[in-house]
Order: structure tokens, then C-alpha cells, then sequence
């Protein structure tokens, strides 16, 4: 497998946890460097645009709602296989059905509401792409 760079993203929820160490820890322990990170305020129009396809889902105003109440940290995290071994780190969107060891699970429970999963994790490379370009600009990344 290759070196690529995917987009995570330590959520509102994991950032009022105070488990981002432990976070990113985990992302070091697999192989992961981080190349970049941020503290950001996302606010209505910037979380809508980075959660687009996800417009005409019926949980989309949630997922907004969650994303834009507290700093959360997008990073950038680079090594072999750096999308798909993200999320297998990351485990299930649902939390309560994460497999433990998972940062999901270990960090995201007790969950009620789905938005709040501690974790962002891009999907695939044009994914890693847009979103990491969504953040960071090319400078931030050298
Ligand atoms: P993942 O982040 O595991 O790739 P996606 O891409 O299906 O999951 O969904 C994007 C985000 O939308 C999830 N991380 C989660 O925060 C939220 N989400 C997904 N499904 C639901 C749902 N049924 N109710 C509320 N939020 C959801």
C-alpha cells in the first residue's frame, strides 16, 4: 500500500472529553504521523459546506447543530494506507455498535445522539482530498 493523507477530525464532543492526546495517540501507535492540525470554529455555512452530501439526510441539521457547538481539531494524518487504516481505527458510525478498541467505542460512549462520534474520518481518496483542502492550505501542509 502507499503513503497517503486522509482527514480526521477530533469532534466537539472529544474535544470537551479532553481525550484528544489519547486521540491522536492511537493514530501514532497504528503508523499515522499528524502533517498538520488546527483549532477551528466551524459555524452554520462552513459545516453545511464540508457535511454537503449529507444535505438531504434527515439528521443533517443535527450533524450541523453538533458540529458548530464547541472547537473541534481537523489533522491530517499521513503513513501507508493512511484512509482505510484511519478507519478501521475509527470504528463504527454508530458507537454503540463500535467494536471496543475502537476509537469510537472508547472514547464516544455513552452515545444517544449519532452526530457526536468523537471522530471524523475521510472515506476515500477524492474524499481525503477535498476535505483536507477544505482546511488546510497547500503552505499549512508542507
Ligand atoms: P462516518 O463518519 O462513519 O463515515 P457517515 O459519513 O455516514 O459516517 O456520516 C457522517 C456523519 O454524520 C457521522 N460521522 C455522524 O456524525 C453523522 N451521522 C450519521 N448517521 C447519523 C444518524 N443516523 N443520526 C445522526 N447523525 C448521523
Amino acid at each position: 500500500m502507499s503513503t497517503e493523507r486522509t482527514l480526521s477530525i477530533i469532534k466537539p464532543d472529544a474535544v470537551k472529553k479532553n481525550v484528544m492526546a489519547q486521540i491522536i495517540a492511537r493514530f501514532e501507535a497504528a503508523g499515522l504521523r499528524v502533517v498538520a492540525t488546527k483549532k477551528v470554529y466551524l459555524n452554520a455555512q462552513t459545516a453545511g459546506e464540508f457535511y454537503a452530501e449529507h444535505k438531504e439526510r434527515p439528521f443533517f441539521g443535527e450533524l450541523v447543530g453538533f458540529m458548530i457547538s464547541g472547537p473541534c481539531y481537523p489533522l491530517v494524518l499521513e503513513g501507508n494506507g493512511a484512509i482505510l487504516k484511519n478507519r478501521e481505527l475509527m470504528g463504527a458510525t454508530n458507537p454503540n455498535k463500535a467494536e471496543a478498541g475502537t476509537i469510537r467505542h472508547d472514547f464516544a460512549l455513552p452515545c444517544t445522539d449519532l452526530s457526536a462520534n468523537a471522530v471524523h474520518g475521510s472515506d476515500s481518496p477524492a474524499s481525503a482530498a477535498r476535505e483536507i483542502a477544505f482546511f488546510f492550505s497547500a503552505h499549512e501542509l508542507l
